[in-house]
């Protein structure tokens, strides 16, 4: 299969890449590095050193004798879109070229409407694109299961059966999301729906929880890492929690530390894309996947990383309650359904003891970049604070 992956430099792009050669399709990929652009700005960067992307393909190259066939541009132009989509005729799309950092997104206007404007385009562009230029092309759009915030019902995939003042249908279930950016996705989401309905796009929506991890069976030596952020505007919960402990740093639910959210491993997650990519959905078909293997609360990852540190390490990890920096529930009901991936084969390999491990492991290797980073990894981008102001 051709697969296009845009924001193959990223978190994910880069191993579904890996991935995808590996398993015998041929990978395009385009970026425009914003990611490592947007992490230096906040004075922060990866913690496991990742090299250009040039010298990262060159390196895949002589390793393993294939390569991604690169485009450098922005997928918010559509005539990078389009002439993207001339060039390699692909049989499927990824989608991960948005910004994806709810933090980002509450810093200000200027980063709220940036992170609107790139974001939503973007899936304009590749809606449109595809439709005239290759319409029997499977478009796989990274969402979030923070499309749904935190309601107190079941969340079902996507849809779900009514009653209201006794008549019934089968709708989308409601959206709330918590920021800026998790609402681009709700945008986004409503806008692959109405082109799925009016031109019966193939489109797989997949709401994805939070992904953590270093590795995957792919990523089996260091210059195949992808990166790993933990800083308060880019790092995400699980991973910034290892690295906390490592550094010396107590860990930090914000709040009450009740909130729950889905989480899967790296690896899961590129299982999951690449189940969603070999089995696209039928002709005319607009399927939502809740991609995640548990739910959790801050509080029991927080407990566990640092039993897993004191026991590997032998040192102390502190837990630290900080005053929350955005706008949530801090304990609540939660219990999303995930079950149409496993109905297509998915079985969670993630082992969240070993997985912790491995990543304490990969991260310590790098404990003076963590250490670095000390000044960027405490809140303060406080969603009650965000304002017009230029930054
Ligand atoms: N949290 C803490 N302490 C921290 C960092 C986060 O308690 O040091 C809490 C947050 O308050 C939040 C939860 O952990 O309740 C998740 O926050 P996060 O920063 O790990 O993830 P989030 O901002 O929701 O966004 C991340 C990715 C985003 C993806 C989303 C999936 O950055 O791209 O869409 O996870 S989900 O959370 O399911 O919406």
């Amino acid at each position: 299969m051709k697969v296009l992956i845009l924001g193959v430099d990223g978190y994910v792009g880069w191993p579904l890449a890996l991935r995808l050669l590996s398993r015998g399709h041929e990978v395009f990929g385009a970026d425009n590095f914003f990611t490592r652009k947007r992490v230096k700005e906040v004075s922060s960067d990866s913690v496991l050193p990742i090299r250009s992307f040039g010298e990262r393909n060159r390196r895949l190259e002589e390793s393993t004798g294939k390569w991604i066939d690169f485009y450098h541009g922005d997928v918010s132009d559509p005539e990078f879109i389009y002439d993207l989509l001339g060039d390699t005729e692909p049989d499927a799309i990824v989608h991960l070229a948005e910004q994806r950092s709810a933090p980002y997104s509450m810093l200000g206007l200027k980063q709220a409407s940036e992170t609107m404007q790139k974001n939503i385009i973007s899936t304009m562009n590749l809606i449109y694109g595809v439709h005239d230029m290759v319409p029997d092309c499977h478009i796989l759009k990274l969402g979030t299961m923070g499309e749904y915030g935190t309601p107190n019902l079941d969340i079902p995939e996507g849809f779900f059966e009514v009653e209201y003042n006794g008549r019934k249908d089968y709708l989308p279930f409601p959206r709330n999301a918590g920021s800026w950016y998790h609402w681009t996705k709700v945008h986004d989401s409503n806008n692959l729906m109405f082109a799925n309905k009016v031109w019966g796009t193939r489109i797989t929506d997949v709401m994805q929880g939070v992904v953590y991890g270093t590795r995957t069976t792919d990523i089996t030596d260091p210059h195949k890492f992808s990166r790993f952020d933990i800083d308060e505007v880019w790092g995400t919960a699980l991973n910034r929690f290892c690295a906390q402990a490592i550094a010396g740093l107590p860990i930090t639910p914000y709040g009450k530390g009740g909130q729950s959210r889905g989480f899967l491993s790296l690896e899961d997650s590129i299982t999951c894309l690449t189940l969603g990519l070999e089995k696209p959905p039928a002709k005319g078909e607009y399927r939502v996947f809740n991609q995640f293997d548990q739910h959790y609360s801050v509080n029991d990852l927080a407990e566990k990383v640092k039993e897993v540190y004191e026991k590997k390490f032998g040192k102390k990890a502190t837990i630290k309650h900080v005053p929350n920096p955005r706008v949530e529930k801090e304990e609540h009901y939660y219990n999303p359904e995930s079950r149409k991936l496993r109905g297509l084969g998915y079985s969670p390999k993630g082992d969240l003891q070993k997985d912790l491990v491995k990543i304490m492991q990969d991260v310590n290797d790098h404990r003076d970049r963590v250490m670095a980073l000390k000044d960027v990894i405490m809140p303060r981008t406080v969603w009650g604070k965000s304002t017009g102001l230029p930054h």
